[in-house]
């Protein structure tokens, strides 16, 4: 049957970087199930076939400098009427050269009241999402940012530090996704790439501008991880195999090098989709650790959200195309999970600057009437004590500790 699946489908064939030809029982899976649950006589993809994806990223090779930095005004700035008002708040969004990132980017944009560091691996990608989105250029910098090198991750603190803006909201939002890859890839430093971008990559970036963020006079400094609904098992979206499990953690104590130790948390096999949901897992966790550590010393806003499910972004551009072309309206229809890449850039916006979500602590998530509530995590992802555990052995594999 699954080969049946596969005459049908050339489309879930693909090409990897070495050229080598793969095809596995595991495509045919759609919404975690087979495809053959799915294809019937009424269903065809005509334009699918022949169709043959070559999953080569178009990177941006060279050094890419930082913008010119340029000094944020201080806090209450008076205007021509004697007026106090609030100085332009500065905000860096990991990961905003798409998706998410960048309809957020958008959004604090066009409010005018926000200036936007856009950290990003792949600068033209960047400038041209930033243009193609009407951003003007005086309310965005690009900052080179690769989360998979924790090199890079160092290197963009520092140019940040030295740019000598002020830091008031910090957005972790970049993530990749690897639902069909069979085996697993690496960071710079020899982590499993999910878990070492989404998570590690993060959790580095966020100790280190943890400072800047305490430094800031801005009436509300919030720090913000984008966490996600599927790495939440108390959902039905969680519960989708394979669910999130990140067990006692034996995995990511073994540095997730898949040489003397697993590259999965659990210490089980490789599995990308589980990798991604176990990185959101540890994006949660990490949250409400940095809450308990720090919100009361510092008073800095941390906060998480799942803002529904944006459906059409590059997160999926990994998964095969059936995958890729049902799975928008079985969101919109059928779950009604299903929220745009816009509506989804004011969620995230609204946790970036709203006053009335200054809460710390808090996952945020949005009900069918686009209204924000503080929603309950799964029972793992609000563990205190493995949140403690992950938060030490993520500074020894950062080299922090
Ligand atoms: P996109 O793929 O559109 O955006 C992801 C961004 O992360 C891209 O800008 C990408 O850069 C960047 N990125 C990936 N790897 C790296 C890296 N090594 N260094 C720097 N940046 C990197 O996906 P989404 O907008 O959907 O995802 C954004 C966030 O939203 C993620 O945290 C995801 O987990 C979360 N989320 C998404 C949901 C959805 O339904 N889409 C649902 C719930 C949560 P580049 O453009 O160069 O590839
Ligand atoms: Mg899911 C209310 C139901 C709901 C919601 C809100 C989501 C969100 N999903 C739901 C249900 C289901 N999904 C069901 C019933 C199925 C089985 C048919 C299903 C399947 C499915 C797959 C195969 N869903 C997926 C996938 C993915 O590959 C996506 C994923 O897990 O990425 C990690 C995904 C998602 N579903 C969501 C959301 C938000 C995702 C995207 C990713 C994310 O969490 O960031």
């Amino acid at each position: 049957m699954a080969l049946q699946a596969y005459s049908v489908l050339p489309s879930a064939i693909s090409i990897h970087k070495e050229g080598k030809l793969s095809m596995s029982l595991k495509d045919t899976a759609f919404l975690g199930i087979s495809i053959n649950d799915h294809l019937n006589s009424e269903f065809s993809l005509p334009g699918l076939k022949n169709k043959v994806e070559i999953n080569q990223r178009n990177r941006s090779v060279g050094a890419i400098r930082a913008q010119t930095a340029a000094t944020t005004p201080a806090v209450n700035l008076a205007t021509p009427q004697g007026k106090k008002t609030l100085r332009k708040g500065s905000v860096i969004i990991t990961g905003a050269s798409s998706g998410l990132g960048l309809a957020t980017a958008k959004s604090l944009a066009e409010s005018g009241k926000w200036h936007v560091i856009m950290a990003c691996r792949d600068f033209l990608k960047a400038e041209r999402a930033a243009k193609s989105a009407g951003m003007s250029k005086e309310n965005y910098t690009i900052m080179h940012l690769d989360l998979s090198s924790l090199d890079s991750v160092r290197q963009f603190a520092d140019n940040f530090k030295r740019s000598e803006r002020q830091l008031d909201v910090l957005v972790c939002n970049a993530a990749i996704y690897q639902p069909t890859a069979k085996e697993p890839s690496y960071t710079a430093d020899g982590f499993e790439l999910s878990v070492g971008t989404n998570h590690l990559g993060h959790f580095l970036l966020a100790r280190l501008l943890l400072d800047d963020l305490k430094q800031s006079d801005y009436p509300s400094k919030r720090l913000i991880i984008v966490g996600s609904i599927t790495g939440n098992t108390n959902t039905l979206a969680g519960n989708v195999p394979p669910k999130a499990n990140l067990g006692d953690l034996r995995g990511l104590a073994g540095g997730l090098s898949g040489l003397n130790s697993s590259t999965m948390i659990d210490g089980g096999d490789f599995d990308g989709a589980k990798a991604y949901k176990d990185s959101k897992v540890c994006n949660m966790l990490t949250m409400q650790e940095f809450h308990r550590r720090f919100h009361e010393e510092t008073g800095i806003t941390f906060a998480s959200l799942y803002p529904g499910c944006i459906a059409t972004t590059g997160l999926f551009r990994e998964h095969i195309p059936l995958f890729r072309l049902l799975f928008p309206p079985f969101q919109k229809y059928i779950t009604k999970g299903y929220v745009s890449e816009e509506e989804s850039g004011k969620r995230l916006a609204q946790v970036v600057s709203d006053p009335s979500l200054t809460k710390s602590g808090v996952y945020w998530s949005w009900n069918k009437t686009s209204a924000s509530f503080e929603n309950q995590l799964s029972e793992e992802a609000s563990d205190a004590e493995k949140a403690k555990k992950v938060w030490e052995i993520s500074e020894k594999l950062v080299g922090l500790a």
